[in-house]
């Protein structure tokens, strides 16, 4: 008995009809215009330590030159709020740096460093509860 070869081609017929359907509904389109406009910001460096942990030090390395504010979740409402900034920039003196938090209350200290655009910032838990966060 020959093989029911109709059968076959309304079958593969009907999956390509659901492909076509499925497309048109945009289901697997290209960008249409629809989504949210993406804002480009020339600040790129974000970071967040969560609870820092006495002991491990919280490192983020810099990439682009700029001022980087940041700030203790627990005590950026604090006063005096909890901030602290880097300087990234090509004449630092260094490419790396050592911020203690929590040395004399909810401080960072130094409050600022500079490092070169590629340099890492470490930062140590001294004492209580704190966060580095941008
Ligand atoms: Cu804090």
């Amino acid at each position: 008995m020959p093989r029911p070869r109709s059968i076959v081609f309304v079958f593969a017929l009907a999956l390509n009809l659901g492909l076509a359907a499925a497309l048109a509904a945009g289901g697997c389109s290209k960008n249409k215009g629809t989504n949210p406009v993406t804002t480009t910001t020339t600040t790129t460096e974000t970071f967040d330590s969560r609870t820092l942990v006495s002991g491990t030090p919280f490192k983020h390395t810099f990439s682009t030159a700029g001022t980087f504010a940041y700030h203790c979740t627990f005590h950026v409402n604090s006063t005096p709020s909890m901030t602290g900034t880097v300087v990234v920039k090509a004449d630092a003196m260094s490419s790396a740096a050592s911020v203690s938090v929590g040395s004399a209350g909810n401080n960072f200290d130094p409050t600022s460093v500079s490092i070169t655009p590629g340099g890492t910032v470490t930062w140590n838990l001294v004492s209580v509860t704190h966060t580095v966060t941008r």
